[in-house]
């Protein structure tokens, strides 16, 4: 009965605003975790880059299908990274999670697909702890290193671990069409018109790229705003669910 749930990059940092945290957000976000964790079961937080990952990536012109062999400029963006998520684990600490950090560019790799190894995740959860990941680089084989979604990661995990819930966190209540929150959506047709890119700096594309990712998964999986983590993590179905065609 594992859940893995994102908080957005968008949803914990102001992301226009170079490597900056949304406290007031983040310890939002780790609160509702906090006060839930005892009930919710196995859990994996993944977070994305936000103010802090994308604006090295766009730097360095490092994306997911746009490679460098520039170590330094791959180990600036995975710091940034890792004090992001420094800062996450700090905020679940303080909210009594016993939150532990995985480093994606550590532990994966991509050549025709991406590889996660989940052993030391799931040695993790066995122990009770919550492994927090991130939006990283990683090793592409031919390409140098490449940016890797944290949605990526999350239906990567999603697979491996064979997720019961899913659950992303975003700046808005779900995907949106004009004002209205989207029920349900099985296909990219479905929602392409209210699909658009995402205005700040983001290499991994947005809600577009978001839903794109989440269609490749058997489980439904959940987009949804803030306000309705709580409502997430009791268990109900917040937001916009998204079901891929491949169940
Ligand atoms: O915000 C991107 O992760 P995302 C991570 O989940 C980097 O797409 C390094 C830009």
């Amino acid at each position: 009965m594992t859940t893995v749930l994102k908080l957005g990059g968008s949803v914990i940092t102001h992301k226009d605003e170079p490597e900056t945290v949304d406290r007031e957000a983040l310890d939002r976000a780790a609160g509702a975790v906090g006060s839930t964790v005892g009930e919710v079961g196995p859990l994996v937080v993944v977070h994305g880059g936000g103010s802090f990952g994308h604006h090295h990536a766009d730097r360095h012109g490092v994306s997911t299908g746009t490679g460098s062999d520039d170590a330094e400029a791959l180990a600036t963006i995975h710091g940034a990274m890792t004090d992001l998520s420094d800062r996450v684990i700090g905020a679940l600490h303080a909210r009594g999670v016993e939150a532990l950090p995985v480093r994606p560019l550590s532990l994966a790799h991509r050549d025709d697909g991406l590889h996660l190894p989940c052993e030391g995740i799931e040695a993790m959860l066995g122990e009770g702890f919550v492994p927090v990941l991130h939006g990283d680089v990683v090793a592409h084989t031919g390409s140098g290193g490449t940016v890797l979604g944290g949605d990526e990661i999350v239906v990567s995990l999603a697979r491996t671990l064979g997720a019961a819930r899913v659950g992303l966190c975003s700046t808005v209540p779900g995907v949106l069409d004009g004002g209205d929150v989207l029920d349900r959506i099985g296909s990219l047709e479905d929602a392409a018109a209210a699909l658009g890119g995402s205005e700040a700096t983001d290499v991994t594309g947005g809600m577009a790229g978001k839903v794109r990712a989440l269609l490749e998964l058997s489980t439904p999986a959940h987009v949804f705003g803030l306000d309705d983590l709580p409502e997430f993590l009791a268990g109900d179905t917040p937001g916009t669910t998204v079901l891929g065609g491949d169940r």
